[in-house]
């Protein structure tokens, strides 16, 4: 018999600043209102297209997002900066990716009821590598004192379910017992906050996760099945690279940050995933009125609602059952599904709930859990 594996505990970190809708949307139009009269003999004569204004009322409409935790608000509203400021890393200090999957690692920690010397691995799963190398996961592995191994993984929106994946693998194979998994996702330094399109989506988390085969504590789920698919889409890219440097030809570095077309992935990753979903409980013999809780990936609030709606084949449920921090978190990329998970732990025993992401590659891993 396969033996038991569980995620026992998990914890969060999120950054102090806060901005609202119309804080960033103010921000954006003065910018616009200044690119326009910057570019004004241009635009009369056709040469240069005008910026449009943001507005609130689109994105509460067309994401769900309301206020979004970041590193460095006044820099980011600053029109003449539009990023945060952050420190070039080198060995004189922690770099940032490791400070706050530290801070979220010993909350999970705590909540899994395990010191780092029960710890056997750490994986560090996010959308974007702090650098190129030492792993980050193995300052991290350092800095807790823990023994094993440690190492990065990169799978867009997907690297946080892809990372416990690779855990519950390794915990199934005996190479190990106990892994912690961490998620930094510090994505606003990635963002142009000079596209309308973009500027509002992301907010700044990490994420952690214990997965054991110990069981003592009163957070702890059982993983029952995963599931997870890959397939091939430019419609989520980032172009950045070490290549960057000896390239050919130019591109500014605007033109590497992260872009989307947002609208087609809405409309290809939505069936995509409903179906992926409901095939999987086909599977598992698990009706879908047995899953008490969809654990999602918060890139977009209609996105959650419309998939769990195909899945259970009704748009009328509460919010409960689909739970959406994007509201006050915005999109945390690869953080999203289980900052709901551990803002929303609330499953009575023997209850059964689905954590599922999905996202740039398009990559998208589901995995069922049952309350212990
Ligand atoms: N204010 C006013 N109007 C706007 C704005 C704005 N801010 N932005 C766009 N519009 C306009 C458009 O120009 C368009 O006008 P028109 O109809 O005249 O062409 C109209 O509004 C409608 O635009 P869209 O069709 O694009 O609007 P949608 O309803 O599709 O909403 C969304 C846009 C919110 C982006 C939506 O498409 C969405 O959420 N899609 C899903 C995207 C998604 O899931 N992406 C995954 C990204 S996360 C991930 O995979 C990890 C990546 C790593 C993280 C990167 C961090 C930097």
């Amino acid at each position: 018999m396969m033996e038991e594996i569980y995620i026992a505990g998990t914890g969060i970190w999120y950054p102090q600043d806060k901005i609202s809708n119309d804080e960033i949307v103010c921000s954006y139009n003065a910018y616009v209102d200044n690119y326009n009269q910057l570019n004004e003999n241009e635009i009369n004569k056709g040469e240069v297209a005008p910026l449009e204004h943001s507005s609130t009322a689109f994105i509460e409409k067309a994401s769900g997002i309301k206020t979004r935790h970041v590193i460095d608000k006044k820099n980011i509203l600053d029109i003449n900066k539009m990023m945060p400021a952050v420190d070039h890393e080198d060995e004189s200090k922690l770099s940032i990716h490791a400070v706050v999957a530290i801070e979220a690692a010993k909350k999970a920690m705590h909540q899994a009821n395990v010191k780092p010397s029960e710890i056997d691995a750490v994986i560090l799963g996010t959308s974007h590598a702090a650098r190129n190398y030492p792993s980050v996961a193995i300052e991290i592995q350092n800095e807790l004192g823990i023994n094993g191994y440690a190492y990065d993984m990169l799978v867009g929106c997907s690297s946080t379910t892809f990372a416990i994946n690779n855990a519950y693998s390794d915990i199934a194979s005996g190479l190990a017992e106990t892994i912690l998994v961490v998620n930094p996702e510090i994505s606003t330094p990635f963002v142009n906050y000079a596209r309308r399109d973009i500027h509002f989506i992301f907010g700044d988390g990490c994420v952690a996760s214990v997965i054991s085969k110990k069981n003592d504590s009163k957070h702890s789920h059982k993983i029952i099945d995963r599931k997870l698919i890959t397939k091939f889409s430019n419609n989520i890219r980032s172009d950045w690279s070490y290549l960057v440097r000896a390239a050919n030809n130019e591109k500014s570095y605007d033109d590497l940050l992260f872009y989307q077309n947002g609208n087609s992935v809405f409309k290809e990753v939505c069936p995509l995933v409903a179906e992926f979903i409901s095939s999987q409980l086909k599977d598992n013999n698990i009706q879908t009125n047995e899953i008490k809780k969809f654990w999602l990936h918060q890139a977009n609030a209609r996105m959650v609602n419309l998939i769990v709606s195909k899945i259970i084949g009704t748009d009328n449920f509460d919010t409960n059952l689909a739970p959406l921090p994007i509201e006050k978190f915005g999109n945390l990329a690869s953080a999203g599904s289980m900052f709901a998970y551990n803002l929303h732990n609330d499953l009575e025993k023997g209850e059964k709930g689905l954590i599922c992401s999905f996202g740039a590659g398009y990559s998208v891993c589901s995995i069922i859990v049952e309350k212990t």
